[in-house]
Formats: structure tokens, sequence, C-alpha cells
């Protein structure tokens, strides 16, 4: 995936923000405060299921200035329960969110940081992150992104790492930056499937697209589908048609339902390897749960590297 190339940089960029707005909220101007408003309205009105995704935005709450105190205090409790419930299960990544969620804004949150010894935990995932690096051609247990975060959680709240390491690993001569050749995002070219505005008072309750599984072979069908559904629905059709060929395994995350395997190949971290989505040939960029489907569309979905 490409914006994957744009994370070094992301990280860079943290690390010279972050330090003064650990507790220094940013100033939205009138005029845009309309685009903030619907984003903020659906983070207090959902409901959260994982630490990770109650971590993320107890982070963006305080770091705003929010002034909704009981729903701070619930994503508060619902982080801290995630770290008591499974702290070892947690990957590098999750963890450091939960401490910069939890340590931003100086909150008496802070001390739980310290009382379940939560940075020597982080230096110990990233340690092993490190140890898989080496082990496996540079690539991380989980990605660059959630070494970047390890890295930016260790230098804020002082926990122990090498600097020269970490200036070796974030070094844009590091050839795991590269897609196919390229280090920049600028060419990056993804669908944004504008959904058609329907115009026929009744709509056809039923659509029919093309579903293909790439591998080295293309395995190809047809689908009929309700209009309204997601990729995830062409997915489970089509296994319905032939599982040996369309049968996959998915996983929850905090986006939503992740293509794990299809056919009975898994996507390795090691190898680089993933089930991509695309449809009419370009990777799209919402997941199989979210991307609403249409009618005589391509899907694929391709084993690639990254
Ligand atoms: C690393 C990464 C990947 C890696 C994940 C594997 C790995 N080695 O870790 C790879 C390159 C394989 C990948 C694939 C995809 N990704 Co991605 N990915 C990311 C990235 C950069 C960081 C995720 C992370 O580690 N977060 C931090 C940890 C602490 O949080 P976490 O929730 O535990 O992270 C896990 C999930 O995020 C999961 N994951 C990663 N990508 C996606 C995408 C979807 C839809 C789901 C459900 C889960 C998921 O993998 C992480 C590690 O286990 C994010 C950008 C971001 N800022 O979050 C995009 C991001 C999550 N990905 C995105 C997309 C669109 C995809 C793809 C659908 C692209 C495609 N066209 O195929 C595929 C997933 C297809 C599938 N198999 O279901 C979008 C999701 C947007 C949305 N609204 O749904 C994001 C936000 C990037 C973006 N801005 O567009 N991704």
């Amino acid at each position: 995936m490409r914006q994957y190339h744009q994370l070094p940089l992301v990280g860079f960029l943290l690390f010279s923000l972050i330090p003064s707005q650990l507790c220094k909220t940013c100033e939205v101007t009138e005029e845009n405060d309309v685009h903030l408003n619907s984003l903020l309205s659906t983070m207090t009105t959902s409901k959260y299921t994982s630490g990770t995704q109650s971590a993320n935005v107890l982070l963006s709450l305080r770091l705003v200035g929010m002034q909704n105190q009981t729903l701070k205090q619930q994503l508060s409790q619902q982080v801290r329960s995630s770290v008591e419930m499974r702290e070892s299960n947690l990957s590098s990544g999750q963890l450091a969110m939960i401490i910069l969620a939890l340590g931003a804004c100086h909150t008496p949150d802070e001390t739980f940081i310290y009382d379940h010894h939560l940075i020597s935990h982080l230096q110990n995932k990233f340690q092993a992150e490190i140890e898989n690096m080496g082990a496996h051609d540079g690539n991380p247990l989980t990605n660059y992104y959630q070494v970047s975060l390890d890295v930016l959680v260790l230098c804020l709240f002082n926990g122990n790492y090498s600097v020269t390491k970490v200036a070796d690993l974030f070094s844009p001569e590091n050839k795991n930056y590269y897609l196919r050749g390229q280090f920049s995002v600028g060419t990056f070219n993804i669908s944004s499937h504008v959904p058609k505005s329907v115009t026929t008072p009744n709509p056809p309750s039923n659509i029919s697209v093309n579903y293909s599984v790439v591998i080295t072979k293309t395995y190809s069908t047809t689908v009929t589908v309700p209009s309204g559904s997601v990729f995830l629905d062409v997915m489970e059709e089509a296994q319905k048609i032939n599982e040996t060929v369309f049968g996959f395994t998915v996983e929850k995350s905090s986006w939503g339902p992740y293509i794990t395997s299809v056919q009975g190949l898994k996507a390795n971290n090691n190898e680089r390897t993933f089930w991509e989505i695309l449809s009419g040939g370009k990777p799209l960029s919402q997941g199989v749960g979210n991307y609403v489907v249409h009618d005589g569309e391509s899907l694929e979905i391709h084993w690639s590297k990254y």
C-alpha cells in the first residue's frame, strides 16, 4: 500500500509536533468549525469495541480540548481495562497509542502508565520489533507505522532506545520504504468512487458485479447481491458459489473486517504480503466492510506485496 511509505515522514512530523502539543490544544477558525462538527458528533456518539479505538478517540478529544468529561472518563476506563485484560496481546503500536492517550494533558490517568510499568513493556515490544527486523530482512513484527509510534512514545516518556539504531531505521536509504522503486506517494492512485446519485424512483433491488481472485492465475465469477451491499457481501456470495476458489478468512480490527487469507493463502508481515482489494484495477481506499459496490463493477482481490 503506497501510503505506507509516507510513514517515516509522518513519524518525524509527529516528533516535532507532539512534545509541545501534548497539552496544547489547537485552534480551529469559525469558518472551519462546520467541518469538524460531524466528525466530533460521530466520535462522541459511536460505540467503541476495542481499547485501541477508544485510545485513538480519547487522544483526539484531549488534543482538541473537548470538555465532555463523562465520555473521556468512559473511554479512559475502556483503555485501562484493555491493558489490564490483554497487555501481553497488544501489538507495540497499540500499546504506544494507549500510552499516548493516557499520558496526554497530564491527567490522573498518567499514573496508570507508571503503576503498570507500561514504558518498560513498550521497550520490550519495541526490542522484539527490532529483533524481527534483524531476522527478517528489515521487516518488523507489525509495520513501520507502529515502529514509529513506539519511538515517538519512548522518546516522549523517557524510555530507553538506541538513538543510532533509530537513526538507521528511519534513514531514507531504507529499502523497505520504497514501493515499486518509488519513495514518494506523489503518483498514488486510489479509486475514490463517488456513488452515482440515484434518479430513478425505484432503484433495482439487485445488482451484479464481477469478482476475481488474482494470485498467479485469475479466478472470476459473477455475483448478484442486493444494492447497497459492501465488498464483503460479494465475497460471501462468491464463497457460497465455490468455497475452494473463493473461500476466505477475515479478522476483526479497529477499521472493521480485515481479509487475512483467500484460498488458504495467508498474508504474512515477514514476507510483506497482503490481500489487496481493487475496483476497476485501482486499489480501494476503504476496507471490505465499508466499500459499497456498484452495478457492473469489476472487483478484485489480489495477492500483493507492499
Ligand atoms: C500498515 C497498514 C497496512 C498494512 C497492514 C499489515 C501490516 N503489516 O501491519 C497493509 C499494507 C497490509 C494494509 C492493507 C490495507 N489497508 Co491499510 N493501513 C496501514 C496503516 C498505514 C497503519 C495501520 C496500523 O498499524 N495502525 C496502528 C495500530 C496500532 O492500529 P491497529 O488498528 O491495531 O492496526 C491494524 C489495522 O489497522 C490493520 N489494517 C491495516 N490496514 C487496514 C485496512 C482495513 C480496511 C482494515 C479493516 C484493517 C487494516 O492492520 C494493522 C495491524 O494489524 C493505516 C494508516 C493509519 N494511519 O492507521 C492504513 C489504513 C488502515 N489502511 C487502509 C486501507 C484502505 C487498506 C486496504 C483496504 C488497501 C487495499 N486497497 O487493499 C488494505 C486492507 C485489505 C484487506 N486485506 O482487508 C486505510 C483504511 C481507510 C478506511 N476508511 O477504511 C488506512 C487508514 C490508510 C488510508 N488512509 O487510506 N494496510
